[in-house]
């Protein structure tokens, strides 16, 4: 002989409403007396319900996303006379309130015995669910929780390390720093949405090229500050002509093979003479944001364009250094980059960034502040130019100048002013002896 049985909502303490999070069991499944048939969740706690009968699940009324509250109907089982029915079920509720570890949930009997064709009279409402388990990940609810701390939909990880696949705490973690290294805000209200994929072969021809490291670091790092500073880029040119002929006139001095210099290194001195006089942008916001950390060195990381990527040496100690010193630790500095020879200690300690596309061409840009420094300055190619001196057109060779700052730390006015002061430096360079 067998009985139908209903499975309720247990009292869980006052509370009015309750989410369903996942529902483990589906019509024709075979539970066990506490065997847990769903996970309900609160403001407070997340909880396990054990089924409070043993025997076959004949409907299920709740789904994932229903709120349900005590009382509510679960399922029908029905149930041999010789199988058991627990008196208490409310007893039998498993409370998980933080995020800790739970051993691995007993798994749910998935095998449709013949019995679950038996015809049982359902009730009218509500809509029984029929495939509870389908596209539904498979997590206790401790990890669930915990996930859902960190923001991570448990839907999105594929498979967990568990037996059959259960979704573990360390799967949970390993998700998140994917999708961190990936530079994607994982789901949620308030996250991004992610570029959908696209498969590009549907258009024509394509072939898959692997990134360098470089270039997924460098990529990781550039959408962090994207997102994470507020940037101002301000532009202006600097009258470079006595520079450059004095660069020139130095240049031919030089024995032949000897290194050249290049413009680059007036721009150093120039940036850090400034820097000198405007000490915020020889600064780091400190993590809390509360205050300005300011550097008493001065130290200059230049962009190099490399085959693998861009790279950031740094060039320590700007101030204390010779033009010529500069130009020859570049030159170490930038054919270590390109062999891909760089050691981390290499590129750490900048206060400012140069960026130079200035042997390549252009006219402006807008650089990404090097975070946790607070400016860079961009330098495009120089141009001859009419310049009206007040009373006469002159030509004059021009330099863009982009300077890209941390609003955060530095504002617009202060911007100017270290631009124009960068611009006085190098249209006079007798400057950088004061
Ligand atoms: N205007 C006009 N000519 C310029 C110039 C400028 N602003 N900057 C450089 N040049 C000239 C140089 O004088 C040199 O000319 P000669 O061959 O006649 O001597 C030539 O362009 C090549 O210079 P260079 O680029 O080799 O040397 P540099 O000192 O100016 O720059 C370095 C060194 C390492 C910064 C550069 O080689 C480099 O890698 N630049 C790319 C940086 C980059 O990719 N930035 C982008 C970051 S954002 O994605």
């Amino acid at each position: 002989m067998t009985r139908l049985c209903e499975i309720k909502v247990p009292d869980v303490g006052n509370v009015a409403e309750i989410d369903v999070v996942e529902v483990s069991i589906q019509p024709g499944d075979v539970v066990a007396l506490e065997q847990t048939i769903a996970t309900l969740e609160t403001d407070k706690a997340s909880m396990e319900l054990p089924s409070s009968a043993a025997g076959t699940i004949q409907q299920v009324y709740i789904k994932p996303g229903d709120k349900v509250s005590e009382g509510s109907l679960i399922a029908t089982v029905l149930v041999a006379d010789d199988e058991a029915v627990a008196a208490k079920p409310e007893a039998a509720v498993e409370q998980t309130a933080a995020p800790v570890e739970v051993p691995a949930a007993k798994p749910v009997a998935v095998q449709a015995p013949e019995s679950a064709a038996l015809p049982v009279a359902a009730p009218a409402q509500p809509a029984p669910v029929s495939t509870a388990m389908s596209g539904k990940a498979h997590a206790s609810p401790a990890v669930r929780l915990f996930a859902r701390e960190l923001g991570v939909d448990v839907g999105k990880i594929n498979s967990g390390s568990g037996r059959k696949g259960r979704i573990l705490k360390d799967d949970v973690k390993n998700f998140v720093k994917k999708v961190m290294a990936e530079g994607v805000v994982a789901s949620g209200g308030t996250s991004i949405p992610g570029i959908p994929a696209v498969d590009f072969s549907q258009f024509g021809e394509t072939e898959v090229q692997k990134l360098s490291k470089i270039k997924r670091l460098t990529g990781q790092n550039l959408s962090r500050v994207w997102l994470n500073l507020p940037m101002v880029t301000y532009h202006d040119e600097a009258d470079i002509t006595d520079m450059e002929a004095f660069r020139n006139a130095l240049n031919a001095e030089k024995a032949k093979g000897e290194l050249k210099i290049t413009g680059l290194m007036f721009i150093i001195k120039a940036l850090v003479a400034a820097m000198q006089q405007f000490p915020s942008f020889n600064s780091s916001l400190s993590s809390d944001g509360e205050s300005l950390i300011l550097k008493k060195y001065f130290n200059i990381g230049i962009a190099v364009d490399t085959p693998n990527g861009l790279v950031v040496p740094v060039l320590r100690n700007v101030n204390n250094k010779s033009i010529n010193q500069l130009a020859l630790e570049l030159a170490e500095k930038s054919e270590k980059a390109r062999q891909g020879k760089l050691m981390p200690a290499d590129m750490q300690g900048g206060c400012m960034t140069i960026s130079s596309l200035g042997g390549i061409g252009g006219t402006a840009f807008t650089p990404i502040v090097n975070a946790p420094e607070v400016a860079i300055l961009g330098v495009t190619r120089a141009k001859m130019q009419p310049v009206w001196n007040g009373k006469e057109f002159t030509p004059r060779l021009m330099l863009p100048l982009d300077l890209t700052y941390d609003h955060r730390v530095i504002d617009g006015a202060e911007g100017a002013r270290f631009m124009a002061l960068v611009k006085q430096n190098l249209s006079d360079i007798r400057r950088l002896l004061l």
